[in-house]
C-alpha cells in the first residue's frame, strides 16, 4: 500500500470513470503527465454482461463474465497502447480489480461473447464449488451487516460470490491480474474488500510479483464486526470517513472542525489511507450520499482542503453528467451503446464550467483550481500543518511548514485577516487566480489577505510574484 510506489512522494490519483482507453491515452499525454498526476485509476477492464440488457448503465462493469480485456472501454491492443501511452507521459494505471464476485445469477452471454448460466462462466469457473453458498436467508444474499460470515460468504447485491477461500479461485483471480502487471500496469483498486476476508486478499496478492501499489475498497462506517484495520497488512485502505466528515464540515459552515481531520479514532494512518471528496457510488447515492459532487456549492472548496491537506492519498473523480443513477456514460444507444470519445473528431470534449445540465464529460480534474492545487500538494511534500488559525468556525488558515500556506473562506463575505503564513518575507501569487491576488509577508511571516468568499488562497513559498 506504499504510495510513493506510484512514482512521487505524494501522489495524487485521478478516475477516468468510464472513459475509453484510447481517451486516457491521449489525456496522459495532453493533460495529465503535463499536470503531474500520477496515476489514473481506469474501469474495470475485462469482460462484463451485456449493456442491452440493462439500458448501457454503469454498472454492468461491475459484473464480470471473464478475464478477457474487452470491455466497454475498448479492448486488449488499445488497453496495451494506453499503458504505454500513459507510462511514457509519467502515468500509471491503476485497475478497478473486480474480484469478488462474478455477474448476478441468471444467464446470458458477455460483451465479448462468452455465455455464462448461474454459476458457470465460460471456461473460466465451471463448478459450483468455484463459488460460496452461504446458507443463508434461502436466496444466499447479504442482507444483515452484523453478520461477518454472511458479509464474506453470502451473495453482494446477488452477485455470484467466488470462493475466494480456494486454492484454484486463488489461483485464477492472480493469473488474471498477474496478467495486468506484465502488460504493464501501475497498481489495483480491490473491489468490495470487504465481502472477502482479508486473508483470501493477502493469499491472491502473495502470489504476485512486481511491486503494485493496492489500495482495497472496504466501506467501515464504524459499527460494523469487519473492520477496516484487518485488510492494513495488505496494502492500503480507503477511508469513507473523510469524505462524509468534509461533507459535513463543509455543509454545516464548520471548517473549524478539520483542524485534526485524519486523526480520528480508530481512522488510519496516512500512508494506508485512500481518500477522497467524491467516488463513483457515493456521487450518484448508490451508497447513501453524504458527501459532496461537482454539481454541488463548495465543491472546489472542499477539492481544495482536500488536496491542501497532507492526509492520505487522495483520489480526484472526473465524472459524466447524468440524471439518474444508473445512466451510463454518454453513448450511442442504437451502435451498442458505443462510449462518446472526449477527444478526436467526434470527440464531445469537456463541458464547460456551469453546464452541467448537458450530456458529457465534466472533466472536474482538469479544472484549473484542481491543476493548480496538485502542483501545490507536489511541492509540499511531507511539510507538516503548522499555524492552524480561525476566524469563527467558517473561516481557516494553516501553513505548511515553512513551504506553503492556504487561507479558506467558506462565508458569504471577503475575508480580510492578519494571519501567519511561515513563510520567508516577500510577495507570493495566489495560485488560484493566476497571481491576480498577491499577498506580502512581512519579516515576522504575518501577512493581511483577502480572501473572497466561497474561495481560498494559497501561496508557495517558490512562487514567489
Ligand atoms: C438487484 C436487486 C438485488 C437482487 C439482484 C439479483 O437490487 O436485491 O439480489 O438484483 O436479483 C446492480 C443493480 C442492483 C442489482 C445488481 C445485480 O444496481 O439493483 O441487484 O446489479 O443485478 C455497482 C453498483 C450496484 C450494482 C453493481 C453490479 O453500485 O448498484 O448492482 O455494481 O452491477 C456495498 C459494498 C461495496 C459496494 C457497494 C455498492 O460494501 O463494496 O455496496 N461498492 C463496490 C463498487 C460498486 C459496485 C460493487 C462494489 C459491486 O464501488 O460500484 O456496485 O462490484 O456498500
Amino acid at each position: 500500500g506504499d504510495p510513493t510506489r506510484l512514482g512521487s512522494e505524494s501522489p495524487v490519483i485521478v478516475h477516468l470513470f468510464e472513459w475509453r482507453w484510447d481517451d486516457i491515452a491521449t489525456e496522459c499525454e495532453t493533460h495529465l503527465g503535463p499536470a503531474g498526476i500520477d496515476a489514473v485509476q481506469v474501469s474495470p477492464p475485462n469482460e462484463h454482461i451485456a449493456l442491452d440488457g440493462v439500458d448501457g448503465a454503469w454498472w454492468a462493469r461491475y459484473q464480470p463474465v471473464s478475464y478477457a480485456l474487452t470491455s466497454r472501454s475498448g479492448d486488449r491492443a488499445a488497453f496495451q497502447q494506453m499503458i504505454e501511452r500513459c507510462e511514457a507521459a509519467g502515468v500509471g494505471i491503476v485497475v478497478d480489480a473486480v474480484i469478488n464476485h462474478m455477474a448476478g445469477i441468471g444467464e446470458g452471454v458477455g460483451i465479448a461473447g462468452t455465455p455464462y448460466t448461474p454459476f458457470h462462466y465460460g471456461d473460466l469457473y465451471t463448478r459450483d464449488e468455484d463459488f460460496n453458498h452461504c446458507g443463508r436467508h434461502e436466496d444466499d444474499q447479504i442482507r444483515d451487516y452484523q453478520d461477518r460470515h454472511e458479509v464474506q460468504h453470502c451473495h453482494l447485491l446477488g452477485l455470484a460470490d467466488l470462493a475466494t477461500g480456494t486454492e484454484s479461485v486463488r489461483e485464477r483471480i492472480a493469473d488474471y491480474l498477474q496478467g495486468l502487471l506484465e502488460m504493464g500496469v501501475a497498481g489495483f483498486r480491490i473491489d468490495a474488500a470487504k465481502h472477502m476476508p482479508a486473508e483470501d486478499i493477502g493469499a491472491i496478492l502473495e502470489r504476485l510479483e512486481g511491486n503494485p501499489y493496492v489500495f482495497q475498497e472496504v466501506i467501515d462506517p464504524g459499527n460494523e464486526p469487519i473492520e477496516a484495520g484487518e485488510y492494513l497488512t495488505n496494502a492500503a485502505v480507503t477511508e469513507f470517513g473523510y469524505s462524509h466528515h468534509l461533507a459535513t464540515a463543509i455543509q454545516s459552515g464548520d471548517l473549524a472542525s478539520l483542524e485534526t481531520l485524519g486523526q480520528e479514532k480508530g481512522w488510519l494512518k496516512s500512508d494506508s489511507a485512500l481518500v477522497f471528496v467524491d467516488n463513483h457510488d457515493k456521487q450518484r447515492g448508490h451508497v447513501g450520499g453524504g458527501v459532496l459532487m461537482h454539481r454541488d456549492d463548495h465543491y472546489r472548496l472542499a477539492l481544495t482542503f482536500m488536496l491542501a491537506w497532507p492526509y492520505g492519498t487522495p483520489k480526484l473523480m472526473s465524472s459524466f453528467t447524468f440524471d439518474d443513477g444508473n445512466q451510463g456514460p454518454p453513448s450511442v444507444a442504437e451502435e451498442g451503446w458505443r462510449t462518446l470519445p472526449v477527444h478526436g473528431e467526434d470527440g464531445l470534449g469537456c463541458l464547460d464550467q456551469g453546464e452541467v445540465d448537458t450530456r458529457g464529460w465534466v472533466c472536474e480534474h482538469r479544472w484549473p483550481l484542481v491543476t493548480a492545487m496538485v502542483d501545490f500538494r507536489q511541492a509540499m511534500g511531507d511539510a507538516p500543518v503548522a499555524h492552524w488559525q480561525q476566524a469563527g468556525a467558517s473561516r481557516i488558515a494553516f501553513a505548511r511548514g515553512g513551504r506553503g500556506f492556504v487561507a479558506l473562506n467558506l462565508s458569504d463575505e471577503t475575508w480580510q485577516a492578519e494571519l501567519v503564513t511561515g513563510l520567508p518575507a516577500g510577495e507570493y501569487c495566489n495560485l488560484l487566480d493566476d497571481c491576480v491576488t498577491r499577498v506580502s509577508v512581512d519579516d515576522d511571516g504575518w501577512a493581511e489577505a483577502e480572501v473572497a468568499r466561497d474561495s481560498a488562497v494559497v501561496l508557495n513559498a517558490e512562487r514567489p510574484v
